[in-house]
């Protein structure tokens, strides 16, 4: 199954920023909304073919399902996980949609993204991996409290829209009670709008903060949503069996509290700060596990910005050796290209992911990176096309090969389950808005086309760019001309002005060279090996 990277479970232990208000002083006069999308990649397939509008189907990639639509699950098709073969065994009339290309349903969500951040001004909008979001309605709700919806304060439980967990009642005397009465409103304005903006259903939870109002939103799905009043806490906690099940505690968390003995929730909830510190864990970690299992989420939504990293990764049942990893490499580099072309800036890092299960046995999930510095001019083909020139794409998956070989010791025994490409250190191409094929192909004087995150036309991709020269100053001996001579002539003299550095190699491991030379401009102009 491949996703995107970032959309896997994540430890949200790590997430807690230093300027976060302390565990344990949750404030409940917070509106947070959780907004969920329904069977998503399977809604985005329905709405490319409405053939496939209430009829039962699965989606997969290669052997796997990875969702399937409520009519589906209706007639008891399992969720997600199963194994194609299995389910049309089972299901021998259901049909099947191919998922293995992302670019539609990355489309979706950042049509989604945007239809909140336009819809509710004022309101930070976080999204998580690609089809959750996260709002922070609390000035609005207060906003409308004063305005008159203090309707809420004199009014009962059908005041809310949607449900309200465990059937609890609405005390009109109770502030927070009004709050999230009001947030509840707000939540199912943002669906309609969702709904209406995208044709995409959702469904909601709204709590006191992120890890409830996440919790809640499963309750009424789909096309339903769920508040859940403050005095709850306790009872949905207790819903949840496993460490695992609670939102934020990834794989890797979940074993590092069971070697120390903590399998469920009701243990973390019983367990100490002192108990739980060690290896891995520190004590402000260990008090964050602890209030989560109580229900406790000081974090804020922070407003998503572009992501830091661009990448994916793919699982198999084994991978046989090195030039069987080569091919998969291969593959993810090719697919990569069109994600960082869609993106527009340039990349500066390359990192490579593996999941060796030869190395766990008992110990939890082994995941390791490795990381090495690029030239932004590897990446340079996609100054036209979304495709990288095989020789480019040798190049990269060469790069790739390099660091996997550091953790991979193909020799000896290993068993690889999962590979991930990504790249990083991304600079924003010139005026920040730019894309790199506005960048390398917009000519002189900066006239090339312009990419915002509001442009989500599909068509983007693979759209060829003018070439245009530039009749600014000469290029310097032993840089790459082409490169030079498409750039705009303000940067290319910034650019001699701050040429005293000689330029970075192609792709270099070593950390001490880098940091002599720093991120400089320069090392655009390393001349690839071409
Ligand atoms: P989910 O939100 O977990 O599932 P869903 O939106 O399909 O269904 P629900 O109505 O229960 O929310 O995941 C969002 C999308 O992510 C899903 O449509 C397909 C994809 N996905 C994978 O590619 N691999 C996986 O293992 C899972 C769980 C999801
Ligand atoms: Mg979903």
């Amino acid at each position: 199954m491949s996703r995107e990277s970032g959309e896997e479970e994540e430890d949200w232990i790590g997430t807690a920023h230093p300027s976060d208000p302390p565990g344990g002083k949750d404030s409940n006069a917070r509106v947070i909304v959780h907004l969920d999308l329904d069977c998503f990649y399977a809604q985005v397939e329905a709405i490319l073919d409405p053939t496939l509008k209430d009829v039962p189907f699965a989606v997969h990639q290669k052997q796997f399902v990875v969702t399937t639509n409520y009519a589906a699950r209706a007639v008891g098709v399992p969720k997600t996980g199963a194994s194609v073969a299995e389910v049309r065994q089972r299901f021998p009339s259901l049909r099947w949609v191919n998922g293995e290309d992302l670019r539609e349903y990355r489309r979706f969500s950042r049509r989604v993204h945007e239809t909140l951040l336009r819809g509710m001004p004022g309101c930070p909008v976080e999204r998580l991996g690609m089809d959750e979001n996260f709002v922070d309605v609390t000035a609005l709700a207060q906003k409308r409290l004063g305005e008159g919806g203090g309707e809420a304060s004199s009014a009962d439980s059908s005041y809310f829209a949607g449900k309200i967990f465990g059937g609890s009642v609405l005390d009109p005397s109770d502030p927070a009670h009004c709050r999230l009465a009001v947030g509840s409103r707000i939540a199912e304005e943002a669906r309609k709008l969702v709904l209406r903006e995208t044709g995409l259903t959702s469904s909601a939870g709204v709590a006191g903060n992120k890890l409830l109002a996440k919790l809640v939103g499963k309750c009424h799905k789909p096309d339903g949503q769920t508040t859940l009043l403050p005095e709850d806490t306790g009872r949905i906690m207790s819903t949840l069996d496993g460490a695992r099940s609670i939102p934020g505690v990834g794989s890797s968390t979940a074993a590092l509290l069971s070697e120390r003995g903590v399998e469920t929730v009701a243990d973390l909830q019983g367990a100490t700060e002192a108990a739980l510190r060690g290896p891995c864990l520190d004590a402000s970690a260990a008090r964050r596990l602890i209030d989560l299992s109580l229900g406790v989420d000081p974090t804020p939504v922070r407003q998503s910005g572009r992501p830091k990293t661009i990448g994916l990764e793919d699982r198999f049942r084994r991978l046989g050796g090195r030039e069987e990893c080569a091919e998969k490499v291969r593959w993810l580099v090719g697919r990569l290209a069109a994600l960082v072309f869609e993106d527009g800036r340039m990349p500066r890092s390359l990192k490579v992911t593996v999941r060796d299960a030869a190395k766990e046995e008992g110990k939890g999930f082994h995941r390791e990176s490795r990381q090495c510095k690029v030239s932004p001019a590897l990446f340079s083909d996609l100054r036209t096309s979304d495709t990288l020139s095989e020789r480019s794409l040798e190049e990269i998956t060469a790069a790739c090969m390099g660091l996997l070989e550091k953790a991979v010791d193909f020799t000896g025994r290993f068993h690889l389950t999962l590979l991930g490409v990504a790249v990083g250190d991304l600079l924003e191409t010139a005026k920040g808005t730019r894309s790199i094929a506005a960048f390398f192909g917009g000519g002189g004087g900066g006239g090339g086309e312009k990419r915002t995150m509001e442009d989500h036309s599909g068509g983007e991709v693979g759209k060829r760019r003018k070439q245009t020269g530039s009749t600014g100053p000469e290029c310097p001996e032993g840089w790459d001309r082409e490169v030079f001579s498409s750039l705009p002539a303000d940067i290319q003299r910034e650019l001699l002005e701050s040429r005293s550095d000689p330029p970075a190699p192609l792709h270099s491991s070593n950390k001490s060279e880098q940091k002599k030379r720093g991120p400089s401009i320069l090392s655009y102009f390393s001349k690839s090996k071409k």
